[in-house]
């Protein structure tokens, strides 16, 4: 069973739509993610070739048990913004995945995801952060990461940061059962309110 449909498990079954939306940098691993993630189950990225640098603004939308995904690049300059701000809106969890192995690029990473958060503006949903490649030996520990990012600055958003890698899928499980709790929690408190 792929990640997904555990998700969707997790969140009680039944034909839920759940839209996830993957930002991150250029070359943080968003496309590896996705395919990590992609039903039915793969062979291990790290045995497949790289996929392609994504170009602009390519965007992959798939749907597996009731949970829709898809991922937007952030990468590319400032003039793609109005995409995904827009698919941001309209998400109900934000993953947002950094190269762990970067270090340089994580100051560049910061202020996007800072960019990210307040364009959501009074929408508060979960986010994730995937401290990716973290099998590579030069990766920092996830706790750095989150220190360079000043996640602990992030204020109304439930958040959570993992070591991941799309590359063997560590710590993808984690993060997706944490998502799910979130989930359930922001659903159960929506239907509470009605
Ligand atoms: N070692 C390692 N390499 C990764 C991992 N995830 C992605 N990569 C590599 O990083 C590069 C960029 O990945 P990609 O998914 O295209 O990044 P995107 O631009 O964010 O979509 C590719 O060469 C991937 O093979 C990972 O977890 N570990
Ligand atoms: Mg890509």
């Amino acid at each position: 069973m792929g990640l997904l449909e555990k998700l969707s498990l997790w969140l009680g079954g039944g034909a839920r739509e759940v839209s996830v939306v993957v930002l991150g940098l250029d070359n943080s691993g968003k496309s590896s993610l996705l395919r990590a993630l992609h039903p039915p189950p793969r062979t291990p990225a790290a045995e497949e070739p790289p996929p392609p640098p994504t170009v602009g603004t390519r965007q992959d939308h798939f749907t597996a048990g009731g949970v829709s995904f898809s991922a937007v690049e952030v990468g590319g300059g400032r003039r793609h913004r109005a995409l995904w701000e827009r698919h941001y809106r309209a998400a109900d969890a934000l993953i947002y995945v950094v190269d762990a192995a970067d270090p340089l690029r994580l100051v560049v990473s910061r202020s996007e995801l800072q960019l990210v958060l307040a364009a959501g503006g009074a929408r508060r949903v979960p986010l994730l952060v995937l401290a990716n490649k973290s099998d590579r030996p030069d990766a920092l520990h996830h706790l750095q990461v989150a220190q360079a990012l000043s996640l602990e600055q992030v204020q109304g958003v439930p958040w959570h940061i993992c070591a991941a890698s799309a590359a063997s899928g560590a710590g993808l499980a984690e993060g997706v059962a944490w998502l799910a709790r979130e989930l359930r929690t922001t659903h159960a408190s929506r239907k509470g309110q009605h």
